[in-house]
């Protein structure tokens, strides 16, 4: 920390500490040699993964894939031989990979930044941080998060009850569900976790559920040693193999789509899937089109319900935990999820039948009266996904220009990471980046971004990509997400959960392979379209 407690005007600002910040952060000091300011609200690094501690939180990508390639080494923290990792290993991964490279002594804990502004005159960033406190760098990384702030439900009452209220990403260290009344709102991939393993301890569990969600196996389980040690000895070669891929999760991606074999072909290939667990393999690794072709989507959707048909023991309950939407959120996987609602201590509420009228001191009561006696009342109820993170962290570029007004209600950035009116100025994972694992995604993005860092440095120009570049990017990214059939439900991937009757597509759906063509693409054109200042 020598060098952020000493001086105010770095190379470069960090904003985040999460997955894609201490990526950016070990780019930038270790390859470029830059000298790094990270800036950090939590008071520790991990991101999601430092805010994101409720019960049950763990990762759904396979551990082998939900880490970085650039470090073999790190793994004291890493179950190698776990499937999935949970939250709290990765935060210590995290934490652990940026201690072995240096990386944690450039951050700043425990103060968000607030507001970046670009000087005009002097072609730098002006970051400022709560408290006041203010710092300067020729170029600003913000790598502030997907999942940045959390959403809650506009309901009455919340300052009503008599017992404690938390959002899943917001959990208070020592708050535990053993033998509370417990009632969750929300089932999406964090509302599912949390249900399962709040109903092994809870006295009673009131699940709040308006849209049903299509929820396969996670398949927690432990990687036999000969697994472990192929992948450990082709690292390399597992992972270029991996970034070739649409999705780098890990598992073979077929080209076969779902009606170009014959049902009872298909019944086997999802039964092996449900079988082997994983959201992202059921709906990507069994067959070729299950997110574009509504037939495909359709089988893969009834094969589901049958699975929930059979498992849930009150065929009521059965109809209520049944999707009448197409599978196309993104994937979620839980163990145990539907085998939960057979506990007696559980109860699902459809909350679009009889919604939620209000809070009161001893629970939630809905809009037919019933009053459902409540401890701990939890919401995991998502976030304003991408755009969130700028509604506390105000970013203005050339001529003042508010990031969000630039973005409007239908925000691109070239890549992802460019945004015209923003010179120097890289978002990770902004809006319509590549839909992938994240890890490599970031990965690309950032090693691009510190090609056109240098590339900036070595022209003494500022980059800045065209609005005509970025045109082009945003009507394919539409285009293709258009077509899919995430289209058609409302989530977070198309910003539909808060803006209801705005979706705007964040993602460039075209696959982490294609990206990286379009990344190595403008390498070949020495960054053509961000030059827009020559
Ligand atoms: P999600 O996937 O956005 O899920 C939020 C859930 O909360 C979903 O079931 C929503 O139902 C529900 N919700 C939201 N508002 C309400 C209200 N007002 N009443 C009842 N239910 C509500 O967030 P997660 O945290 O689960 O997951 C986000 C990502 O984090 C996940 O995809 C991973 O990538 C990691 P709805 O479907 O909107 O009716």
């Amino acid at each position: 920390m020598s060098d952020a407690s000493q001086h105010t005007d770095f190379d470069v600002i960090v904003v985040g500490g999460g997955v894609a910040g201490i990526y950016a952060a070990h780019i930038l000091k270790n390859k470029l040699g830059k000298n790094v300011l990270g800036i950090e609200r939590g008071d520790g690094l991990g991101g999601t993964w430092y805010w994101n501690r409720y019960p049950g939180v763990q990762a759904d990508t396979d551990g082998i894939v939900y880490r970085y390639s650039f470090d073999k080494e790190t793994s004291s923290e890493w179950d190698p031989e776990a499937r999935y990792q949970r939250g709290a290993q990765i935060r210590n991964y995290l934490t652990e990979v940026a201690a072995r490279h240096g990386v944690d002594e450039v951050y700043r804990f425990g103060r968000a930044a607030v507001e970046a502004r670009y000087d005009d005159a002097a072609a730098t960033w002006r970051v400022e941080v709560e408290g006041g406190e203010a710092f300067t760098a020729r170029y600003l990384v913000s790598a502030a998060g997907v999942f940045a702030r959390p959403v809650f439900p506009d309901i009455p009452g919340f300052d009503d009850f008599a017992g404690e209220i938390v959002h899943s990403a917001r959990w208070p260290e020592g708050t535990v569900l053993d033998d509370k009344k417990v009632g969750v709102v929300g089932t999406g991939s964090t509302g599912g976790q949390l249900i399962v393993a709040a109903a092994k301890v809870a006295d009673s569990l009131t699940v709040f559920q308006r849209t049903p969600q299509y929820v396969v196996p996670a398949g927690q389980s432990r990687l036999d040693a000969a697994e472990v040690q192929e992948y450990l000895e082709n690292f390399d070669a597992n992972w270029a193999a991996w970034r070739a891929t649409r999705l780098a999760c890990g598992f073979d991606e077929p080209e076969v789509g779902a009606m170009d074999v014959t049902p009872a072909e298909r019944e086997a290939v999802f039964e092996r899937a449900w079988e082997r667990g994983g959201g992202f393999e059921f709906m990507f690794g069994t067959f070729a089109d299950l997110a574009f072709n509504r037939e495909s989507n359709d089988a893969a959707a009834e094969f589901i319900k049958g699975k929930i048909r059979s498992i849930v023991k009150d065929p009521d309950v059965a109809e209520r935990l049944i999707p009448s939407e197409p599978y196309a959120k993104r994937p979620a996987s839980v163990d145990g999820y539907y085998e939960t609602f057979n506990n007696d201590n559980v109860e699902l509420v459809d909350v679009k039948a009889n919604p939620i009228a209000r809070i009161v001191p001893q629970g939630v009561e809905l809009a037919d009266g019933t009053v459902k006696e409540l401890d701990t009342l939890v919401f995991a109820t998502g976030f304003e996904a991408i755009e969130g993170a700028y509604r506390h962290f105000e970013v203005a570029g050339r001529e003042g220009t508010r990031l969000l007004d630039q973005w409007g209600d239908a925000p691109s950035s070239y890549l992802g990471i460019a945004t015209p009116k923003f010179p120097n100025f890289f978002t990770l994972l902004g809006p319509q980046g590549v839909f992938s694992n994240l890890p490599p995604g970031i990965e690309a993005q950032m090693d691009f971004v510190a090609d056109l860092i240098t590339w900036s440095d070595e022209h003494d120009e500022p980059v800045e990509v065209s609005q005509q570049v970025l045109a082009q990017w945003q009507e394919m990214c539409n285009e293709i997400a258009n077509a899919s059939i995430f289209s058609e439900v409302k989530s977070w991937i198309f910003g539909s959960n808060v803006h209801t009757d705005k979706p705007r597509p964040l993602f460039y759906f075209g696959g982490l392979a294609a990206f990286r063509e379009v990344l190595d693409g403008e390498r070949a054109k020495e960054f053509e379209s961000f030059r827009t200042a020559s």
